[in-house]
Order: C-alpha cells, then structure tokens, then sequence
C-alpha cells in the first residue's frame, strides 16, 4: 500500500482515554477506531493483523483435524432455553426482538448451536470423533468494556468444539487442542503458559486458560522456568500416539503454574526454578461431558446399540484480544514491534526525498518486488516523520532510501526489534528480507 492513499491515521498525541500501552498504540498507529463502547472499527492495518493472527490460529485448527465452519451471529432464544442457559447467562447477553417479536440473541458463544447442528445429523459412533471450528464475531455486554480490544464487548473469538463418545476420547481431543494452542502461541512469537482454571459459565469440570507473559499484563502469574524452554514446533499432531500426546501433556502440566489467587507458597517450595511474572489470558479450554448434549437430546449409537450422549469440550482463542496482548509483549518508547508473522506489512520503505528521480525509482522497484507485501511512505514528508511513524507502526523491516544512497545503489536497512542499522546494497537488502 502507498502511505500517501491509505487509511492509517497515525496520532502524534496520545490518546486520553486509553489507559494500557497497546490501547494507545493501536490507536496511535491507526489500527482500530472505536465505534461504540467497547465496539471497534478495525482499520486496513489492523485487519492485516487481525487477518493474520486468524490464519495461524485457522492453519493450527487444520493440522489436528479440527474442521473449520462459519456459525451466524444472531442465534434464536429458544435454543438457549433448552440447555437452560438464557436465563443464566444475565446482561452480558445482548437480547434482540424481530419483527414478529421472536426472541433473539447475538451469540457469546456457540456451544448450544453446534450442540443443535450436530444432532441433526449424526446418530453413531462410527461418525466420532470430531472437532468444528469457526472464527466469528461474539457480543458480550461487558459491565466495564476497557483496554481496548482486550475487554471489548464485540470481539474475534475462535471456538471450537469436539465430540467423542466418552470419557477417555474427550480427554485425547482435549489434549490434542492443548498442544495446537501451544504451537498457535509459538508461531504467534509469545510464550504461553496453560493454568488449571475454573469453567464459570461455561461449565464443566476440567479447563484451562492460556496466559501470554508480558510486563504490562492484568494479573500475576506463578511458573516454573521449564515453559520457558518448551518447543512445540514440528510433528504432526493430527497423527499423534496418544502415548505422545500423554508425554507432552505430562510436561505441559506437571511444571507448576497458578494465577495469584491460586497460588500456595506450600504448594512451590520443592520447584527450583519458579518465576514470577505477569500475564494475558488469550484462550481457554473446557471439558464438559454431557453438559450440553444431555438436555439438549443429542444422542449417538454405541457400539453396543445402547442410545448415549456424547461427551464434549469447546475450546477459545481470543483473536481480536491476541491483537492488543501481542503490542503487550512487543513494544518500546517508540512504538509497535511486530513479531514477522503477524506484521501488517513485512517492511515498510521510506522515501526520504520523494520526487527525486532516483530515489522514487528505487523505491517504485522494492515496492513491486514486496507484492503488496510492503507499505510505501511515499508522501511528502520530513524524514523525521517518517522514521517516527515507522517506528510507530512496527514494520519488522524499514528500507530507508535517500538521494546519496540511491546515488550509489544502496539502501539502509533497520531491524525494528533491534534496532540494527545496515547499509547495503539493493539486492542484498532485498534477500535479507524476502529469503
Ligand atoms: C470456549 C470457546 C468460551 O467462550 N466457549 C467457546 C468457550 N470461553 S471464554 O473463556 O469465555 O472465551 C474465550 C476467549 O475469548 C477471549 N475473550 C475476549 N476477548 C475480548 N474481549 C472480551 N470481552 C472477551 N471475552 C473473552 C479471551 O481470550 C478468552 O480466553
């Protein structure tokens, strides 16, 4: 995109009413505007973002079988009142009315529809497991929207749910999110640690919630330095051994972790390397049994002709939350640090004497090599504007090119997370960045 006629409106001021360090650079860099109370309008850079947090979190979904979908937003009351959950669920339920005075509602979640979905059409247990997923917009009248995209009261989630006929499946499907979602924060750049944490409304009796470690995070957190070191790279998980999945589960639970609440002194004195830190809950996973598939009359054949419920789990990643706890965990003075495979653009080239022949020549040519890759800051501006706005917007790459380096074929080239300033030749600046 050519900075010059594109809607990213950075701010040089910062905004009053954002208290967190990622609210105000995501205003700051004209990712998002909000709308409404805790309602926001995702600009062309924040959707980059936005689009590409959702397709690591879709490619890692895919590789352990899950099958993705799109549920509606809008949902009809008489399905909640079957599991018993519309009156339960309170004024966080945003309610509506059509015209013929039907009751609705805007989904906060979707156990309940795909409860419905998936009773229409599977009677055995030859059919299970399975895993659903979508990645849609949920509505939750929060009492006190704040932070931005992190509380908000429409947001991005990634559900998903799984069927299994019984106890010892659920715990495998279980299991096999569990390490997605390790592997989802890996490529994300963050480390995430899974919390044994309660199932509130949701339900159920065995749930985890995924905490990102930044400075600036909503709670503290207790862990052994053992996460630290876990890689989830590589594998593939959909094929796992349970045997496999039994080792890695081990090792994600057994090092001690607990939320401040949580956290018994007693309970820490043997670990050796406990760490203390502070941090973002961006998923949370349930086991539920029956809860859902009990009332709600889903039942599948055994293979002994008995009728039974299937056992379920459902299982969230905060997407548009994930946006604002990533410039959490990456951030300086200066503004955003992408980490490479979120960034709205891999690199951003900066004119710094647009309508000098040279210099827009060298820059119209990487601008066609990035192939909408890139965002070209061809305005008419002061240098000095232009590295701040860089800075600001957090472009893994910069490609500064001015007259006396265009003289001589080179560009400079800055690493935003580093800081590291080289010049070099327009090819091999070039392949440092494109591989
Ligand atoms: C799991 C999937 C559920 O709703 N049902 C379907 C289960 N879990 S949850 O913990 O309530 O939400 C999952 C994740 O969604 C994010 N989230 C939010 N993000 C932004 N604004 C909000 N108001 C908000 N509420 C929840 C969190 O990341 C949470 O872990």
């Amino acid at each position: 995109m050519r900075l010059s006629r594109s809607l990213i409106p950075t701010l040089k001021e910062t905004p009053a009413e954002a208290q967190i360090v990622s609210h105000r650079l995501m205003l700051r860099a004209g990712l998002v505007r909000q709308t409404a109370s805790g309602i926001y309008a995702w600009l062309p850079a924040g959707w980059r973002v936005l689009q590409n947090i959702a397709r690591i979190v879709r490619e890692e979904q895919d590789a352990i079988g899950a099958q993705d979908m799109l549920m509606p937003t809008i949902q009809p009351a008489e399905l909640w009142r079957t599991s018993g959950r519309y009156d339960a669920y309170g004024p966080e339920m945003l309610r509506l009315k059509d015209r013929h005075e039907r009751d609705l509602l805007y989904g906060p979640t979707n156990e309940e529809m795909i409860t419905d979905i998936f009773r229409q059409s599977v009677k055995s247990y030859r059919e299970l497991p399975q895993m659903l997923y979508h990645i849609q917009w949920k509505f939750r009248d929060e009492v006190r929207p704040r932070f931005g995209v992190m509380r908000g009261r429409e947001f991005l989630m990634k559900d998903a749910y799984s069927f299994d006929l019984d106890y010892a499946g659920a715990v495998v499907s279980y299991r096999r999110m569990m390490l997605s979602y390790m592997r989802t924060f890996q490529r994300l750049g963050v480390k995430a640690i899974p919390m044994e944490a309660e199932s509130g409304p949701i339900g159920g009796n065995l749930s985890h919630e995924f905490i990102i470690l930044a400075p600036t995070g909503e709670s503290q957190v207790f862990y052994d330095a053992a996460f630290e070191g876990m890689d989830f790279s590589g594998g593939n998980f959909s094929h796992t051994s349970e045997t496999d999945l039994d080792r890695f589960f081990t090792q994600m639970t057994t090092p001690y972790a607990a939320t401040d609440e949580k956290h018994d002194p007693a309970a820490w004195a043997g670990v050796a390397n406990k760490r203390e830190g502070r941090g973002i809950e961006v998923g949370h996973i349930f086991y539920f049994g029956t809860k859902y598939s009990d009332p709600m009359g889903l039942k599948v054949a055994a293979p002994d002709g008995t009728q039974v419920s299937p056992h379920m789990g459902s299982y969230g990643i905060g997407v548009s939350r994930l946006v604002g706890a990533l410039i959490e965990a990456f951030h300086d003075d200066a503004g955003i640090k992408w980490p490479d495979s979120v960034a709205p653009f891999k690199a951003a080239i900066l004119n710094l004497k647009v309508g000098d022949a040279a210099c827009d020549r060298i820059c119209e040519d990487i601008y066609a090599k990035f192939a909408g890759h890139a965002l070209y800051d061809d305005r008419e501006d002061r240098a000095g504007v232009k590295f701040n706005d860089a800075d600001l917007m957090g472009h893994p790459w910069q490609i500064v090119v001015g007259p006396r380096g265009a003289a001589a074929g080179t560009v400079e080239l800055k690493r935003r997370a580093t800081g590291e300033k080289q010049e070099l030749g327009l090819d091999a600046a070039l392949a440092r960045i494109l591989g």
